[in-house]
């Protein structure tokens, strides 16, 4: 357990190193009415860092017919928003994906809808998301934590869409908010470094043999 205990110390010693930062990286505020179809907003990210903390911010609406428009706030129809007809999914710069809502599963069917709403994506938050769509701090459907100790340099895609036509998505804005570390290598997985101190623990064993 010591050599363990001190594998950790040294890692932990080497992330304070390492320049540390948290910050929004990129945004994108390209209006949109999204119906019946999927629609992407490009979120740019144009500095290398090491993600340690992944979260997203996202702005949108989802209301009973009509559009709210660029500078709405309320929805202006008194009907079914059906809220659970949507989808957002964040990409990667290296191709992976985390679903953020899925269909027909993270929000179910509302009287009325709650207009423009800001929802940050955040796996450390104690809540999940949905099931009804309202503004604040929530836990994706996927682990945000995929994008963990991977370069943050590069395009990502924010994927959204709407299932039938009529009670449009509205999307506003969105920001990536990374914590990131900067240095010459990422660090390792906490797998990896269990493996290595089973490794160590392993050696040290050996050689009493
Ligand atoms: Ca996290
Ligand atoms: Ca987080
Ligand atoms: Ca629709």
């Amino acid at each position: 357990m010591r050599h363990a205990r001190q594998f950790a110390a040294f890692a932990f010693a080497f992330l304070a190193c390492a320049g540390a930062s948290a910050a929004v990286v990129a945004t994108n505020t390209s209006y949109g009415v999204i119906d019946g179809t999927l629609d992407t907003r490009t979120l740019t990210v144009a500095e290398h860092g090491w993600i340690t903390d992944l979260n997203i911010l996202v702005e949108f609406s989802k209301c009973d017919d009509p559009p709210i428009g660029p500078n709405g706030s309320a929805c202006r129809g008194p009907g079914d928003p059906f809220e659970e007809e949507i989808a957002f999914t964040l990409t990667g710069p290296d191709g992976r994906s985390v679903d953020l809502v899925l269909p027909y599963e993270t929000y179910t069917g509302a009287t009325r809808g709650a207009g423009r709403v800001s929802v940050n994506f955040d796996d450390e938050a104690p809540d999940a998301v949905g099931p009804r769509i309202a503004s604040g701090t929530f836990r994706p459907e996927g682990s945000l934590g995929l994008f963990d100790r991977t370069d943050m340099f590069g395009s990502w895609t924010l994927s959204l869409q709407d299932f039938s036509p009529g009670d449009p998505l509205e999307f506003f804005s969105a920001s990536l908010d990374i914590s990131f570390t900067t240095g010459p290598a990422p660090v390792p997985e906490p797998a990896t470094l269990a493996m290595l101190g089973l490794g160590l623990l392993g050696m040290r064993a050996a050689r009493r043999r």
